[in-house]
């Protein structure tokens, strides 16, 4: 058989049943108070179990990491214990789950940190845009960004034990292994990029600095779970979150050379020749050059993801251009995404207004296409209500 996307893989300790990854996907459902996964979160995951691979929604190491309304946890024992629930529905049936380890620097907001402190960063300048909290009726509103409160150097070792820890919990909750999510504008991006990070210490300044706190991270997070259980996820010249960078080529050549040096389970690229997270973003011109050169400085297994059709994702893997391709919305709106590709058949449309929070709808209730055709019933929604 010619390889494809229903090809197996070997990454660290495991064999992916076909190389389709499950993008991480924020989707902020988890139980109030306390930001813990449920019984909900853990049927929706092993709907989806068809992917060689699950990577969770972005989880925050500790409290100060949270920068959005509902998003999970991996810092408390009620929240290992809920993630407990998703482990085991995914290994029931049949997939395997890495959870993707988040802190997001400024893009938070005091109403989401501890004390209502301000939100840390690099450094102190503020990014554009709006924050999502809930008022205090608990209801979801968007506010302004405010401007961080720079990280003191001697505070960053305990953001590293903090990753350390949270790579242990979703081991001892019984995932997989872990994501390093440095992408998409959070602490990890803020501290790479050049636009977010003038620091003055042994973290600022040339892109070997800059990646200093990222390889530190990664570094402890290996010794916590070994290097087969730990991928990185980057996002070069991503603009979402309001970042950039002066020398792009510089910085993630590095950064891949770095890497490459560490044996991880795979390195997943945000692609950047697909634009950014939001509709009508165009791609940068530089997208094609940089993958080719991160592809040449990161011998081991790359994931690439954003906006890959079917056709794309095979064409890509055939060039030899990627061993894995990770899927955000199809994944989102397809529980049985595989099996639907392999029958070339029609999609279901994701549907934006369910993206983030509420229940069941949106959510766990998008068909399979044995349902679609009558061959299999719905599930019973109403025992995962409120669950
Ligand atoms: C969209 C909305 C909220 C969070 C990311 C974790 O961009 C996210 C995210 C995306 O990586």
């Amino acid at each position: 058989m010619p390889l494809s996307l229903f090809s197996r893989y070997e990454i660290g300790p495991y064999t992916l049943k076909n190389r389709m990854v499950m993008a991480p996907l924020t989707r902020s459902r988890s139980k109030q108070p306390g930001n813990i996964p449920t019984r909900l979160n853990a049927f929706y995951y092993a709907q989806r179990a068809g992917a060689g691979l699950i990577v969770t929604e972005a989880t925050q190491i500790s409290p100060q990491g949270q920068g959005y309304a509902w998003t999970p946890g991996i810092h408390t024992p009620e929240q290992v214990e809920g993630w407990r629930l998703v482990a085991e529905a995914v290994h029931d049936a049949d997939g395997l789950i890495f959870m993707q380890l988040w802190h997001v620097g400024r893009i938070s907001h005091p109403a989401l940190q501890p004390k209502g402190a301000l939100p840390v960063a690099p450094s102190a300048i503020a990014p554009s845009g709006r924050a999502f909290i809930t008022n205090v009726l608990g209801e979801p509103e968007f506010v302004p960004f405010v401007t961080p409160r720079a990280l003191e150097t001697g505070e960053l070792p305990e953001i590293v034990r903090q990753y350390a820890q949270a790579a242990r919990n979703a081991l001892l909750a019984g995932l997989d292994g872990v994501e390093i999510h440095a992408a998409n504008g959070y602490l990890l991006d803020q501290f790479l990029n050049s636009s977010t990070n003038r620091r003055g210490d042994a973290y600022g300044g040339p892109a070997a600095n800059r990646a200093r706190l990222l390889l530190e991270v990664v570094d402890a997070v290996i010794q916590a779970c070994g290097s087969g259980r730990v991928g990185v996820r980057l996002s070069p010249l991503g603009t979402f979150n309001d970042m950039g960078d002066e020398d792009p080529e510089s910085l993630f050549g590095h950064v891949a050379e770095q890497l490459d040096r560490r044996d991880l389970a795979y390195l997943h690229v945000v692609d950047p020749s697909h634009g950014g997270h939001q509709a009508g973003d165009s791609a940068d011109p530089r997208g094609v050059a940089l993958m080719s050169l991160i592809r040449a400085r990161y011998t081991g297994t790359l994931v690439v993801c954003g906006g890959y059709t079917r056709a794309r994702a095979e064409a890509t893997l055939q060039a030899g251009q990627a061993d894995l391709v990770a899927f955000g919305r199809p994944f989102l709106a397809n529980p049985d995404l595989p099996e639907r590709f392999r029958a070339q058949t029609e999609l279901n449309t994701p549907d934006e207004a369910t993206f983030y929070g509420g229940g069941v709808h949106g959510y766990v209730d998008y068909p399979t296409l044995k349902q679609l055709h009558g061959e299999e019933g719905l599930p019973d929604f109403s025992v995962l209500e409120g669950a």
